[in-house]
């Protein structure tokens, strides 16, 4: 407390409101991806995660039933602060008595009832939703949307429209929109014949998704593109320039995954070049390292920037925040807390900003004073608020100690 009231007077001496940025912070939503939990696996039987993507270790008391995963869920997110939504994969889907019967391309709102029960029973902010374009027999030669097999192709057509029927359920169940994300692991490990056949079927596949009719307040669809994956290193299909002209030209919005751009390429960078053309954007917040995209988050200077342009564009409202790396080598919860925390530490860092200041001093071509600013804010007591923002949503107790408890009692027991 004595430590917060002298961070507040340093912070307010810069020119940032240490209220003002606890009070926003609270209120900005951040998707927790339900696959951290048990690496990808989901419950339809489609296995370890294939496409492209991989989780690496086998740490004990994998999630491995929709219960298990829930109380994972219910127990890692009493441990992270502020507003909270659930995102789910189709795969995800409890199927119940129609298992073994009902495939992908069937899938329907009542194979998700429990989670709407869940998302309520923990008092959720909303449930956003992926449809599952991997670790199905229907992958074939590596593609979905794209493939030339109309067997296929149309067989994940049907796929996305069912997910866009489930979403609107969510969305009415939950009382807020559905973001619906569109990956599919379509490429080539090797140099293609034909690079544009593969993009003009996407193409078509997708509008035949979107023709299905959904609600747009309620629903929004965005895509995601990749550089690459691990087996399909020389072309991918869903690139980015196919997806930010599929999107713009659809009128649904971008999903920037910042695991899946060249290295030198950042996403802090592409959020304000978006923003001027669309009203929303979605991101995946992940880091990079090597080939993988999918380490846990750690709070790391790109993190600080994505966060800072996020809250400096003021667009908390527009960008809608995700999650998406999956660890299997460490305890999977502690990755979970540790990733959904370092969003936030970063985005209060961002909300410390003395922002408008800055911005003045930019215009006005005063570049020594900016320069100055930006780095003597990058030494105050940024902790000091973070302590207090845990201590405000009773959470300033050790989480890792609980975390620990939690493996011994309960993960260990799955052995
Ligand atoms: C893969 C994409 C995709 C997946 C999840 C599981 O490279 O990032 O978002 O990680 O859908
Ligand atoms: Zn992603």
């Amino acid at each position: 407390m004595e430590r917060y009231k002298q961070a507040k007077e340093m912070f307010a001496r810069l020119g940032a409101d240490t209220e003002a940025a606890l009070h926003a912070l609270q209120s900005i939503p951040v998707s927790v991806h339900c696959w951290q939990g048990d690496d990808v696996v989901g419950f339809d039987g489609g296995g370890q995660a294939s496409g492209g993507i991989q989780a690496t270790g086998n740490y004990p008391g994998r999630a491995r039933t929709p219960e298990e995963l829930m109380a994972d869920i219910r127990f890692a997110f009493s441990h992270m602060p502020g507003k909270k939504r659930l995102n789910l994969h189709a795969s995800y889907a409890i199927l119940g008595k129609d298992a073994g019967k009902v495939d992908r391309d069937a899938y329907r709102p009542e194979h998700f009832a429990p989670w709407v029960a869940f998302a309520k029973e923990i008092g959720l902010d909303g449930i956003d939703f992926n449809p599952t374009f991997f670790s199905h027999p229907m992958v074939k030669n590596g593609l979905t949307l794209s493939s030339p097999d109309e067997r296929v192709r149309s067989f994940w057509v049907r796929h996305g429209q069912a997910c866009l029927k489930i979403a609107e359920y969510f969305a009415a169940e939950t009382g807020s929109h559905c973001l619906v994300n569109i990956w599919i692991p379509d490429g080539m490990k090797d140099v293609p014949a034909d690079r544009l056949g593969p993009r003009l079927r996407l193409k078509k596949s997708l509008d035949e998704i979107l023709s299905v009719g959904y609600d747009k307040e309620k629903v929004r669809v965005a895509v995601e593109s990749k550089v690459f994956g691990i087996g399909v290193e020389s072309y991918t299909v869903g690139s980015n320039e196919f997806y930010q002209n599929y999107a713009a030209s659809r009128g649904i919005c971008c999903l920037l995954d910042n695991g899946h751009y060249h290295p030198t390429e950042t996403v802090s960078d592409k959020i304000p070049a978006l923003l001027a053309f669309y009203d929303r954007v979605a991101l995946h917040v992940t880091r990079a390292v090597r080939w993988d995209s999918d380490h846990v988050v750690l709070l790391e200077d790109e993190l600080k920037e994505i966060c800072k342009e996020i809250v400096r564009c003021g667009a908390t409202d527009k960008v809608m925040i995700g999650l998406d790396y999956f660890d299997a080598s460490i305890n999977r919860l502690a990755a979970w807390i540790v990733g959904q925390r370092n969003v936030q530490k970063a985005l209060l860092y961002a909300l410390l900003q003395p922002s408008e200041t800055l911005r003045a001093m930019q215009d006005g071509a005063d570049f020594t004073a900016q320069m100055v600013l930006q780095e003597e804010s990058k030494t105050l007591p940024y902790g000091d608020v973070w302590e207090e923002y845990l201590r405000r949503n009773g959470m300033e107790g050790d989480w890792f100690a609980s975390v620990c408890g939690y493996e011994k009692k309960v993960l260990e027991e799955r052995a």
